[in-house]
């Protein structure tokens, strides 16, 4: 049987389930990004990529190069096509306006351009989130395209995926009908359909937090953590097994494979910040993917996907994962 590209599997979406054209054009294109990033990463202290640039990014954190050179790569790649309205990254205080020689289109994109970027330097893995949105009707308005545009809840994804730079560099989709996962194969240097179907399991005996913030976390988090370390003898029943790469692409992909539950909590470090990672970069794009394969996925309070945003680099705690567990450690919340 012939192999499956993302090329292919984008066109026979575009048979089967009206993907429109330029979406398909757009993924296509994010892909594309996806395998330079993964090129220039790979390359490491061989190419000089390493280390930090000495900037920040508007959240104060500190810029790697990697970080910088793919936001780059990505919008070089996005800001030519027309399949685009605008582009908002992580990486950029504000959104990005395509260049007025080029054509603009229906999309807007969203992305976490290099996610992890801790672990460059030590070489473990990494990757791209992204996230598409159709950009609202803008009634004639001329001049640039605002934050506003930007601000739909993840519910309105008609997209998103990432990549993983790890091992194995893979692309999981969804377009909203399942979640595929595409393996890179070097030699052709296309994405090849390895993972049909993908389910995360309802039930499961692993969990994903950084426990170094324990004494910050709320009574909720606190309790449901002292319940999964209590194993067997405890309220759950079982010993569960924990995992933290500290590369949120890389729990969210072990977590599509096997199962488990991913938890990034509000804690008291900062009051100003509610949990760590971003909604539109991070958590809504691996929300949809999650609930695409069966998972769920909550701030503790209420579903991801269902909040309004109200700025473009808002961040949110994040619960997601195994049915089963995302349901009680919501319920602990609610109590
Ligand atoms: P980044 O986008 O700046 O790389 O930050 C997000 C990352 C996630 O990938 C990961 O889950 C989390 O931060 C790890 O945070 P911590 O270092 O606090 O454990
Ligand atoms: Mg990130």
């Amino acid at each position: 049987m012939s192999r499956i590209t993302l090329s292919r599997y984008l066109i026979e979406q575009t048979r089967s389930n009206n993907t429109p054209a330029d979406l398909r054009f757009l993924i296509e294109v994010v892909a594309r990004a996806c395998k330079e990033i993964s090129h220039t990463v790979s390359k490491g202290a061989l190419g000089g990529v390493l280390g930090s640039m000495g900037t920040e990014n508007i959240q104060g954190e500190i810029q790697k190069k990697l970080d910088v050179l793919s936001n780059d790569i990505l919008l070089e790649a996005n800001e030519w096509g027309g399949h685009l309205a605008g582009m908002a990254s992580e990486e950029m205080d504000n959104a990005y306006q395509i260049p007025g020689k080029y054509p603009k289109g229906a999309y807007l994109l969203v992305f976490d351009p290099l996610d992890g970027s801790s672990n460059i330097d030590v070489n473990v893995s990494v990757g791209t989130i992204f996230s598409v949105l159709r950009c609202p009707e803008r009634n004639g308005a001329e001049g640039d395209l605002g934050e506003e545009a930007f601000l739909q809840p993840g519910t309105e994804q008609v997209a998103a995926g990432y990549a993983v730079y790890g091992p194995q560099t893979m692309l999981m989709l969804t377009l909203g009908n399942g979640v595929k996962g595409f393996t890179l194969d070097r030699e052709l240097g296309s994405f090849i359909l390895t993972h049909d179907n993908i389910q995360v399991p309802e039930q499961t005996k692993e969990f994903a937090i950084n426990m170094s913030n324990q004494r910050h976390w709320d009574a909720p988090v606190s309790r449901y953590v002292d319940e999964l370390l209590a194993g067997k003898t405890g309220p759950l029943g079982k010993d569960y097994n924990m995992r933290w790469v500290a590369s949120m692409v890389a729990d969210v992909h072990r977590i599509l494979t096997r199962g488990g539950l991913f938890m990034y909590p509000r804690d008291s470090r900062d009051p100003s910040m509610p949990g760590k990672l971003r909604l539109m970069y991070e958590a809504n794009p691996m929300s949809f993917i999650i609930e695409q394969a069966g998972g769920a996925a909550t701030d503790g309070q209420q579903r991801i996907l269902d909040i309004q945003p109200t700025s473009l680099h808002q961040r949110v705690p994040v619960f997601l994962g195994s049915k089963e567990e995302v349901a009680r450690v919501t319920a602990y919340h609610q109590e």
